[in-house]
C-alpha cells in the first residue's frame, strides 16, 4: 500500500456510493457510501476555509453515521482529513468524528475534533471547520463518520482524505513473466522425465 489522498474533484451529485482513486492510477482505492437516500455531492463551502478546498464531499450531518468509507486494499498507519460543518459558531455539538474498524468489525480507534473558526484575512472561516488525524495499528477495512453541526439542516464537507491506502495496480514486467514461463516449462519437463 502507498500514500494516497482523495481530493473529491470528480463532479458527482445525489450518489449513495462512489469509488475514488487516491494515488493517481485512476483505479478506485476507497468507496464512500451513505444510507441517506438523497446521497452526497461534490461541492464547496466557499473560499474562506482552511481545511476544505473547493471542492469536497458534501452531505447530511443528521445521521449517525453520516458516511462510511471502505478501503479496497486496507489502510494502515493513520487517516487524516479536513472537514467543515454548516455552523457559524463553535460548540460542543459542532464536530466531526471517525471510528475505524478491521475486517472482523473490531474497533481500531476513534477520534473527535470540534469545529472552530480560524482567521482567514480579511474574515474568518465561513463555516466551523477542523482537521482530524487518527493514528492506529492493524489494518483498517472501513471507517464510520459522524458529523454534527447543531443545525436542523446539518450538512458536512469532507476534503483531503489522506492515508496509506493506495495501491497502484502493477503489471508484471515482461522479464519476470518470461522467467515464470521458463520455470513452468522446466517443471513440466522434469515431471515428464520422472514418469
Ligand atoms: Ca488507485
Ligand atoms: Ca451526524
Amino acid at each position: 500500500m502507498q500514500a494516497a489522498t482523495v481530493t473529491f474533484n470528480n463532479l458527482i451529485a445525489g450518489v449513495t456510493s462512489y469509488g475514488f482513486d487516491g494515488d493517481g492510477d485512476t483505479v478506485a482505492d476507497v468507496i464512500f457510501s451513505t444510507t441517506d437516500p438523497l446521497g452526497f455531492n461534490t461541492s464547496g463551502p466557499g473560499p474562506f476555509q482552511l481545511y476544505v478546498y473547493q471542492q469536497g464531499l458534501e452531505g447530511t450531518s443528521l445521521l449517525n453515521p453520516d458516511l462510511r468509507v471502505d478501503f479496497l486494499h486496507g489502510a494502515t498507519g493513520s487517516i487524516q482529513f479536513g472537514f467543515a460543518v454548516n455552523a457559524m459558531a463553535a460548540g460542543p455539538s459542532v464536530f466531526a468524528s471517525l471510528e475505524l474498524f478491521d475486517a472482523l468489525n473490531n474497533s481500531l480507534g476513534s477520534a473527535t475534533v470540534l469545529g472552530a473558526r480560524f482567521p482567514i484575512p480579511p474574515i474568518q472561516s465561513t463555516f466551523t471547520e477542523g482537521q482530524l488525524t487518527l493514528g492506529f495499528s492493524g489494518t483498517a477495512a472501513y471507517g464510520l463518520f459522524n458529523f454534527s453541526s447543531s443545525s436542523t439542516t446539518g450538512r458536512y464537507f469532507l476534503d483531503n482524505f489522506t492515508g496509506t491506502f493506495g495501491s497502484t495496480e502493477t503489471v508484471p514486467e515482461p522479464r519476470s513473466i518470461g522467467l515464470v514461463v521458463f520455470g513452468a516449462t522446466l517443471i513440466a519437463r522434469l515431471r515428464r522425465k520422472r514418469s
